[in-house]
């Protein structure tokens, strides 16, 4: 059976991050799978998850529990049934329906293959001072959902925020525990904790399947002789848009960054060619952080998720203008 874990957290709560951080420290005698869900259709967790040693699945575009699941259940059983790794580790869009996706993985047909564990909600403290995000019925159900609270960002953390989490947590925190972390830097050993007993929990039943993935089990590609396409996405109130550009493109650095620092939108990340090589964007709301990426992926992918109708057509307009090549 393959120890399961899932690991939750609203967007840019830290998931990506604090899965390459157990990775990275995972036994080196065992064989972790990486099952990752993304919200837009272009998929930028899978180039970052690329090269860290784990089995890969991306389900993009959209909850994968939506559709009855087909998606989750076809990346699950290649997965399982043809990788037989010792753990996976589910990672769901950060606009998810956790309680959904357990559901289905605690279904009979798994018993035989799926060893429930703990499940994290990755959260950014400074979202309980935020209306929308205490209004936003995913945020609530993912932390409804966790066996372990991972209140991550402890740099970003303030006298507010914690002060939040302290309150909330008196109110909500049950049973369970709760952990304090930096860059989602956990102790593996939290993910064999075993699960306790959410059906008291609410439920996010009768949550609107207003969106599907459409692409299935790929994130979408560029298709040959084409130098750039882009795609679009929305659901949940949210909307995305997101760029693929062929491995031959090139981006002025400078300009790059500062699109990605005022583009009017809460989330951004990206895998992108600039002439010093490889940088990755990452951007939840206004904490913008950059990084040399070391695995080339075929292509440069960035993908922008606003809240508001944003301008696409004046953002793309922008960011075609830094190409160098
Ligand atoms: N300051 C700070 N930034 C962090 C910390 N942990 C993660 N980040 C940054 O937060 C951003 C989002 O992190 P991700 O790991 O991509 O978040 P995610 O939850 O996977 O995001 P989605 O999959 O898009 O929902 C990145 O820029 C990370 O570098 C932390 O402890 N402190
Ligand atoms: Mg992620």
């Amino acid at each position: 059976m393959t120890k399961t874990n899932l690991i939750t957290g609203f967007l840019g709560s830290g998931k990506t991050t604090s899965i390459l951080h157990l990775l990275a420290n995972k036994p080196a005698n065992e064989k972790w799978a990486v099952l990752v869900n993304e919200f837009g259709e272009v998929g930028i967790d899978g180039a970052l998850l690329a090269g860290s040693g784990a089995l890969l699945k991306e389900i993009p575009g959209g909850c994968m529990c939506c559709v009855n699941g087909l998606p989750m259940q076809v990346g699950l059983n290649t997965l399982l049934r043809q990788g037989k790794p010792d753990r996976l580790l589910i990672e769901p869009t950060g606009l998810g329906h956790p309680k959904q996706i357990l559901d289905i993985l605690t279904a009979p047909v798994y018993e035989p293959w799926i060893d429930l564990q703990a499940t994290l909600c990755l959260l950014d403290p400074r979202l309980l001072l935020d209306e929308k995000a205490l209004n936003n019925e995913n945020f609530r159900d993912q932390l409804a959902a966790a066996d372990i609270i991972v209140a991550n960002k402890a740099d970003r953390a303030s006298a507010e925020s914690q002060q939040a989490l302290d309150s909330w947590w008196r109110r909500y925190g049950g049973a369970r525990e709760l952990i304090f972390s930096e860059q989602g830097n956990i102790a593996p050993a939290l993910l064999e904790k075993p699960r306790l007993n959410t059906a008291s929990l609410p439920s996010a039943s009768g949550h609107a399947h207003s969106h599907a993935p459409k692409h299935g089990l790929a994130a979408l590609n560029l298709p040959e002789q084409q130098r750039w396409r882009r795609s679009l996405n929305s659901g949940q109130g949210y909307q995305a848009c997101g760029w693929i550009f062929d491995a031959d493109t090139q981006f002025d650095t400078i300009g790059l960054l500062e699109w990605a620092r005022l583009a009017p939108v809460e989330r951004v990340k990206g895998v992108m060619r600039i002439a010093e090589g490889l940088v990755r964007i990452n951007r939840q709301g206004q904490d913008l952080h950059i990084e040399t990426q070391n695995v080339a992926p075929p292509d440069s992918r960035i993908e922008l998720i606003a809240e508001a109708q944003a301008d696409w057509n004046g953002l793309q307009s922008a960011l075609l203008k830094l190409r160098l090549s």
